[in-house]
């Protein structure tokens, strides 16, 4: 056998490994806040995925669970939370309660 063709086997068993670990790795999913609005409103994530709110407004904003997290999204920045329980859960900004966002974390 040339060493060429045992490289390009080692090569296809790798991205095999690489293609098989994929569906089961975390994602990250980006909600922006623009205008005092939380878009997508409702996002469909699980355990382990990290969310990441972008806040286009050009004052702070949060992401606030009554009696659990809250997340800091100051003005023309990003923050994020990696998600730790299933569930759904429904989150406000604490500066402006009319903005609400849902997550639904699948385990
Ligand atoms: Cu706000």
């Amino acid at each position: 056998m040339r060493p060429y063709a045992l490289d390009r086997r080692l090569w296809i068993a790798s991205l095999a490994l690489v293609i098989a670990a994929t569906p089961a790795a975390a994602e990250t999913i980006e909600v922006t806040i623009d205008k005092l609005v939380f878009s997508p409103a409702t996002v469909e994530a699980k355990v382990g995925d990290t969310i990441v709110w972008v806040n286009k407004d050009v004052f702070a904003h949060t992401a606030t669970i009554k009696g659990g997290w809250e997340v800091m999204i100051p003005p023309k920045k990003s923050a994020s939370l990696t998600l730790k329980a299933a569930g759904p859960v429904d989150y406000f900004c604490r500066f402006h309660p009319n903005m609400k966002g849902r997550l639904v974390v699948a385990p």
